[in-house]
């Protein structure tokens, strides 16, 4: 009797541990199914991503997952916060704004490097057609150091210096070094949304006015906005961390952000082993520049909501989310 009851245990203890987590849905037969707890999914604040999180959220959820979303710093703060558990993925790490916290927390262990979209991102200063004729040098960042140039950017806010409109703080750009490293005479001031970059510019392009302002790409800007991304020294490794590189022994920074660089998915490292179903469906989606553009220009040139905006793409790509849903 006491022979048979702890074999008894036995194979209720190889089913549980089988099972995974003890919250786990998991019945009988299925024993590596996915837990009930939800994924927590980040929403960031450009628009690209906050649909993409939509579109993310609904594929899990045809998976079988439960969702739930929460509003989050886009910086190193969300990456803190995957190595604790408390958020499970971004879909959208974008390598020049984002690849020294993802990358220090991969190197950690507690956030995985799960999937490389195919898309190639630029993050980048850019300026308007009218800045473009203020500054004939330009795309070649040494425009920026010619005194004409220099007074067509320039705002009472920035004196003597061009106006540099930057994205919101926590996309953690390097301008200030960057500015040091190459002597420019130039005053970054930070936006405190996409949208009032995006406000910013389209009143400049109503009146003519020469601007320049964080953009990037994958983005809705090229098909309303003529314009182009100023070219500095390329980025080569060695430029962010080592003085010695580039034409100021001095200062790091003295290079443009990567161009083609990646757009990741990371994940919680404890993701895979409590939503293995889950991981496989996530690690198999892969946005490409026209699905990223798209997502920004339903949302900001067309101005549909973002349930529209994603339930627009899910149709558009049905067969394709069919085959990451599997
Ligand atoms: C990360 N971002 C696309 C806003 O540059």
């Amino acid at each position: 009797m006491l022979k048979k009851f702890s074999v008894l245990l036995l194979v209720l203890a190889l089913f549980a541990s089988a099972c995974g987590d003890d919250d786990s849905s998991g019945g009988g037969e299925d024993m590596a199914a996915d837990s009930t707890d939800p994924i927590i999914i980040p929403i960031h604040n450009w628009t690209s991503q906050i649909v993409g999180a939509e579109i993310v959220g609904q594929i899990l959820t045809m998976a079988g997952a439960n969702v739930e979303y929460i509003s989050s710093d886009s910086g190193a703060p969300v990456y803190e916060a995957m190595c604790l558990g408390d958020v499970s993925l971004v879909h959208e790490v974008w390598e020049s704004s984002f690849g020294v916290p993802f990358e220090e927390n991969v190197a950690k262990g507690c956030v995985i490097d799960a999937q490389t979209h195919d898309t190639k991102t630029r993050e980048e200063w850019w300026y308007n057609a009218a800045a473009g004729e203020a500054c004939p040098g330009l795309p070649d960042w040494t425009a920026l150091l010619e005194a004409d140039c220099i007074a067509a950017l320039s705002t009472p806010e920035t004196g003597d210096n061009a106006r540099y409109l930057g994205g919101p703080v926590e996309w953690q750009k390097k301008d200030p070094e960057r500015i040091a490293a190459l002597n420019l005479p130039v005053t970054v001031v930070n936006a405190g949304s996409s949208d009032a970059i995006w406000a910013e510019l389209d009143s400049a392009v109503a009146n003519g006015t020469p601007i320049m302002s964080f953009n990037w790409t994958p983005n809705f800007v090229d098909a309303v906005y003529e314009g182009s991304f100023v070219e500095f020294p390329d980025y080569e490794d060695g430029c962010f961390d080592d003085p010695a590189w580039g034409t100021n022994p001095d200062a790091t920074y003295a290079c443009g952000n990567p161009k083609g660089a990646y757009l990741k998915i990371g994940t919680w490292e404890g993701f895979e082993g409590k939503w293995p179903h889950a991981y496989s469906v996530l690690t198999s989606i892969n946005f490409t520049n026209l699905d990223l553009a798209t997502m920004a220009a339903q949302g900001d040139i067309d101005n549909m909501s973002v349930a529209d905006n994603a339930a627009k793409w899910l149709e558009d790509n049905a067969d394709r989310v069919a085959e990451w849903v599997g």
